[in-house]
């Protein structure tokens, strides 16, 4: 199985009890991979929130991936880690989870994208492909035909990211691209259990 189909990345602005109740139905929904994202709180609630996904997570056989923090996914003895560009380098934090776990990487220029294959990641985050109200700090919006032209120059998988919803999923999907990662389409949604599965069925 394709886990990086529909690739859930949670929204830190969710308390505990929605955050668990939001991965929830969106694994009832079909999501395929979950990313734990913080960008507030301390290592410790990162910690807590990590500890209560896993919790969900347990017996699903979808894989928890952790953002930003090897230490973080170490700690919660997480399915991998998705590294940003000022985070740890990827061969540092290769030596430090190990040759089995998933590691991610996010990618926002063409420079980096030529350097990836080189990296010891297993998928690219190609980012952000559209402009996105859940992270207004990115530089370059690759639209369409930088994800075509982006798939064309690597060889690992790339998960695309920002501003995905199902009014775009067909032209994505058209592309051959490997995965979507979603935010608010999931998370802000009424029934996330419906929203995750709607898109999975648009994704056909
Ligand atoms: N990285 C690039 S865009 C983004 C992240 C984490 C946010 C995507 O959120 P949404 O709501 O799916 O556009
Ligand atoms: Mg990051």
């Amino acid at each position: 199985m394709n886990a990086y189909r529909l690739y859930l990345v949670t929204d830190d602005q969710q308390d505990l009890a929605t955050l668990t109740e939001v991965v929830s139905k969106a694994v009832a929904g079909g999501v395929t991979m979950v990313q734990v994202r913080e960008k507030h709180g301390d290592v410790r609630a990162f910690i807590e929130r990590a500890l209560a996904v896993k919790k969900v997570l347990q017996g699903t056989g979808i894989p928890l991936i952790i953002n930003d923090r090897v230490d973080v996914s170490l700690a919660v003895d997480a399915d991998g880690v998705h590294l940003g560009q000022s985070d740890m380098p990827a061969k540092i934090a290769r030596q430090l989870i190990g040759p089995d776990k998933i590691l991610g990487l996010s990618i926002e220029t063409q420079e980096q994208l030529a350097a990836a294959d080189a990296l010891p990641i297993d998928y690219i985050g190609l980012s952000a492909i559209f402009a996105t109200p859940t992270k207004t700090n990115t530089k370059h919006h690759w639209g369409i035909d930088g994800l075509k032209s982006a798939l064309k120059v690597t060889s690992l998988p790339i998960v695309a990211i920002g501003g995905i919803h199902e009014g775009n999923i067909p032209e994505l999907c058209s592309t051959g691209v490997h995965g979507l990662a979603l935010v608010s389409a999931i998370c802000s949604a009424d029934d996330p259990k419906a929203a995750a599965a709607h898109l999975l069925e648009l994704m056909g």
